[in-house]
């Protein structure tokens, strides 16, 4: 048998530059070439993390696209459309929020959901690859800074009011797919209770590209996807009726995780780039509910934070890489946060003796609901390792994210750029060739 590809760094990183000219459309990114042939939100903001290095004013088209199409209550919606391109569903007819929704942009098509905050971190890694370019280069992300700082804090303001209205602070979600971990175990409960109704007629197209159904949703899981997109609809996509027309509403530890650093992050810039007082007092004050939101939920033994599912009133409780979100946004005490590291480089997780790659796999393999080839239950995603890798070098443990680094570049040393990669045998599964992926190998080869 022919051994496996393994491409050198230049050669990788020079592929990944390719593949992200490939995926351009102009002023946006395809997710993936076949399978998602539009513009995502937090895919958007990784794709800008990987096109920093080789082109900040690219890396700022990027960004000041996706948010030209934020709402006007200041939420980032989770799929831009791309004019004229089929090939997705559902698509803009199907969420027909120009129609529906009094906050959408009306002259363009966007999904009615949003999807977890990391943008900070991609206008962070902007600035800091324009430090070190020439004086033009540095005004083009400044100029950016002025004018996009109001609706980045905007953006902010919405999760923390809008998603959080009781101040729990944790980002409450209306539908999985504003998690981007879309059928994980995590919301397997709470989807229990989501009785479809009349769903409208559909034809899937994602299994027509990807035609293992092993690796996709199920059919059933489209239909409760569809249903609450219907529910959605019911309500006009409206802040205030959501949260009592939807049988589906779970508090989100990881996306508070994310919101909690990306809120530090972002009141970091505002303090180095003398943005007003205000905006980064609310910052940090964010910052800080969110991350005590999520310290609340930790279990007192091992430190693993849990979901909340409101419509069953009661935490959820699986293995999955949510559960080491506190070490995203830091506060647990030392001896929890200790446990919680063992946990993520213990067997249940990176030191499972069968893995390829000493990575985190999305659901653990001890887990009873672990399948190894199935999208967010199992399999690896690049995207996630990039992630811990950046928050453990934020943190301070340089050894740590040196070694997802490391593993993370071997994984992709494949040259798939493969959206997941099923932990025992490295196989490159879902979409190949997605951007993301490609991005977070630029980012730590530049
Ligand atoms: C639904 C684009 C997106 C990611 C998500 C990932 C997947 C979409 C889908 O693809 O979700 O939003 O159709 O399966 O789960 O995290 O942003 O890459």
């Amino acid at each position: 048998m022919a051994p496996d590809p393994s491409f050198a760094p230049t050669q990788l990183a020079a592929r990944a530059a390719y593949l992200l000219r490939g995926n351009d459309l102009g002023v946006m990114t395809t997710a993936a070439p076949l399978l998602y042939p539009h513009m995502w939100s937090w895919d958007a903001a990784f794709v800008a993390i990987g096109l920093a290095p080789l082109s900040v004013e690219r890396a700022v088209v990027e960004l000041d696209t996706l948010l030209s199409a934020q709402w006007s209550n200041g939420m980032i919606p989770h799929i831009v459309f791309a004019n004229g391109v089929d090939g997705y569903f559902p698509g803009p007819a199907r969420w027909a929020c120009s129609a529906l929704a009094a906050n959408a942009q009306r002259n363009r098509h966007t999904s009615g959901i949003t999807q977890p905050p990391v943008h900070a971190i991609a206008v962070q890694r902007i600035l800091d690859r324009a430090r070190y370019r020439g004086r033009s280069t540095r005004a083009v992300a400044e100029a950016f800074l002025d004018r996009r700082w109001d609706d980045l804090v905007r953006w902010h303001r919405w999760l923390a009011e809008a998603r959080d209205p009781k101040e729990h602070g944790r980002v409450t979600l209306y539908h999985g797919w504003e998690s981007g971990m879309d059928n994980s175990p995590r919301w397997d409960s709470a989807y229990a209770n989501v009785i479809p109704g009349n769903v409208p007629e559909y034809h899937r197209e994602d299994n027509t590209i990807i035609t293992d159904p092993s690796q996709r949703p199920s059919d059933l899981e489209y239909d409760r996807y569809l249903w609450l997109v219907e529910e959605m609809k019911s309500a006009r996509y409206d802040d205030e009726l959501l949260p009592k027309v939807m049988s589906f509403a779970v508090e989100d530890v990881f996306a508070s995780a994310i919101l909690s650093v990306a809120c530090t992050v972002l009141a970091e810039i505002g303090e180095d780039y003398k943005r007003p007082h205000t905006d980064v007092r609310d910052l940090y004050a964010w910052a800080d509910r969110f991350r005590a939101g999520v310290i609340e939920t930790t279990d007192e033994r091992t430190g693993a934070a849990r979901d909340y599912d409101l419509r069953a009133d009661k935490p959820i409780a699986t293995e999955t890489v949510a559960q080491f979100a506190p070490l995203l946004c830091g506060g647990l005490p030392h001896n929890k946060e200790r446990a919680l590291l063992q946990r993520l480089e213990g067997p249940r997780f990176c030191g499972h003796p069968d893995l390829k790659f000493a990575l985190i796999p999305s659901t653990s393999p001890v887990s009873r609901d672990f399948r190894p080839r199935e999208y967010w239950r199992g399999p690896v995603w690049p995207v996630m390792t990039w992630l811990f890798s950046w928050a453990f070098a934020r943190r301070g443990w340089a050894e740590r994210s040196a070694m997802l680094r490391r593993e993370g570049l071997r994984q992709a040393s494949d040259g798939t750029f493969a959206e997941y990669y099923e932990p025992f045998t490295g196989e490159p599964l879902g979409s190949m060739q997605q951007s993301w992926t490609a991005a977070a190998v630029l980012d730590w080869l530049g």
